[in-house]
């Protein structure tokens, strides 16, 4: 189990429905009866702690170089405003959220939104809100841990925080086969604890 205190902040990324919810356009197996349980654990004891709980969404416009009807990877998915991109109804939800990708830009972290056309990086708010609240120790959790999750802990770990993903609470889309256990090894290779 994970010690917080109030100089920790909790992230929990990207537990909407499209990823949570079988039915979602792009489901992460487990997420909805392994995954929330084990964040919702998470938020209680970091609550109980007096640690900061933040959130991120995945806030796509309706077209964007992300999808696959626009040249991209994916099913379109969390689109703003629709169910898809709901954070999922059994998802304790104890704090602010900041939406990525909502002007269209590209990339899966919640601390940096890079634009599709100029490529050029942008921070999110994220960043400056878990600094203002003097947190130096970050846990990540959430959806979906070979790119958000991934994305996101490693920038947090270039910010300096020390940083953890928690493997319980979290789970990869695995689009190529071993992904997750990628993402485990880079993140591992640069210095975060994954537990
Ligand atoms: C994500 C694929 C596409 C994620 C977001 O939240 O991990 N994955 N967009
Ligand atoms: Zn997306």
């Amino acid at each position: 189990m994970t010690e917080y205190s109030t100089d920790t902040a909790l992230v929990v990324v990207d537990v909407q429905n499209d990823f949570a919810d079988p039915d979602g356009s792009l489901y992460v197996p487990e997420a909805d009866t392994r995954v929330i349980p084990a964040v919702n654990r998470q938020v209680s004891s970091a609550i109980e702690a007096g640690a900061s709980v933040f959130y991120t969404q995945d806030w796509h416009p309706e077209r964007t170089p992300h999808f696959a009807t626009d040249g991209g990877i994916w099913p379109v998915h969390c689109v703003a405003g629709t169910v898809g991109a709901e954070f999922h109804p059994d998802l304790l939800v104890e704090g602010p959220s900041v939406y990525k990708g909502a002007n269209g830009e590209d990339g899966y972290s919640g601390f940096t939104m890079r634009d599709p056309v100029s490529g050029e990086e942008k921070p999110t708010e994220l960043e400056s809100m878990i600094r203002a609240a003097g947190c130096q120790k970050v846990v990540v959790v959430g959806l979906a841990l070979d790119y958000c999750v991934k994305d996101t802990a490693l920038d947090v770990a270039r910010g300096g925080f020390e940083t953890t993903v928690l493997l319980d609470a979290t789970g990869a889309v695995n689009l190529e086969p071993g992904d997750g256990d990628k993402a485990v090894a880079e993140l591992r290779s640069e210095g975060v604890t994954v537990g």
